[in-house]
């Protein structure tokens, strides 16, 4: 299956643009997690479990499992046996390289690991990024506007032709876009630019970071980065939802606040703002 395909249809059929973060972190598990064998696997078991039925996707941070040594790979391996077929996977790794080691990095993240995309960082140019997008059946994120504060230092330097550097990687990835499976990522902190990027860049999807622990506006964010059809936005929670309760009953905890978040993405996306 193409991979556009396969990205519309995991909104369609999960009905949701929420993606959960998967950023396991050993010191903010619920301590009863702590008498586990293997106390991050049942986390994230525990996770995905309470929030497959209204996920569109998952992300997960490579760093929270690579710095786990040969287990994070491991448990990382694991747990893509259990997002349902329909859900989309994301290996959030940023990668990038000249063109003979980024063809690893492709290898690595889309048939060793079979992630359906990956986050890729623009920065070293097009023969970086082909390895990834040459093929039909996978995708990338590549990195337009973050969330975070020094994404003004490189990606809102203003070039001679008057557009900011963001806005040069959005018309190259609109220009590269031939297998249709390139997106960007565009935080939800810069959620009042989002509207001229979602211009810019057509009906591509984004991916979106910083909705909950980096307060982004849910609403405006949604509003101005969602396309046409009220698609093509994948919306990022990591912290808010995996860690909103550290109690032994917190399986149903993140169950009800990733549906109230699921409920708010539809309202904003499906009606009109007042
Ligand atoms: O611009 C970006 N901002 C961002 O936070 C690009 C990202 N890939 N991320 C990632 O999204 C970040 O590394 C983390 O894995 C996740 C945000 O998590 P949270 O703030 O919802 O917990």
């Amino acid at each position: 299956m193409k991979y556009n395909q396969k990205l519309n249809q995991a909104i369609l059929t999960s009905n949701s643009l929420l993606c959960i973060g998967m950023d396991p972190d050993f010191n903010k598990l619920p301590m009863h997690l702590m008498e586990s064998p293997d106390p991050i696997l049942t986390f994230c078991k525990d996770i995905i479990e309470s929030t497959k039925d209204v996920a569109a996707a998952y992300k997960f941070n490579i760093a929270f499992f690579e710095s786990l040594g040969e287990m994070g790979w491991q448990t990382l391996r694991e747990l893509l046996t259990l997002i349902p077929p329909h859900v989309l996977s994301i290996a959030d790794a940023k990668v990038g390289d000249i063109g003979n080691s980024s063809e690893k990095y492709a290898e690595t993240f889309f048939d060793e690991y079979q992630f359906d995309c990956v986050t890729v960082a623009p920065y070293m140019g097009f023969d970086s990024i082909e390895p990834f997008i040459r093929r039909e059946d996978k995708g990338i994120f590549l990195l337009a506007l973050t969330s975070n504060p020094g994404s003004a230092d490189f990606q809102r330097l203003k070039l001679e032709n008057g557009k900011y550097l963001y806005q040069e990687v959005i018309d190259k990835a609109v220009s590269w876009n031939k297998n249709d499976n390139i997106g960007l990522v565009t935080g939800a902190t810069q959620a009042p630019d989002l509207k001229a990027i979602r211009q810019q860049a057509g009906e591509m999807p984004f991916l979106v970071p910083g909705i909950g622990a980096q307060g982004g506006d849910l609403e405006a964010t949604i509003r101005n980065s969602v396309n046409r059809q009220s698609r093509g936005a994948l919306i990022n929670v990591g912290r808010d939802i995996i860690y909103s309760s550290s109690e032994e009953n917190y399986k149903r905890i993140v169950n009800q606040k990733a549906t109230e978040y699921f409920d708010k993405i539809n309202k904003f996306r499906f009606t009109l703002s007042v």
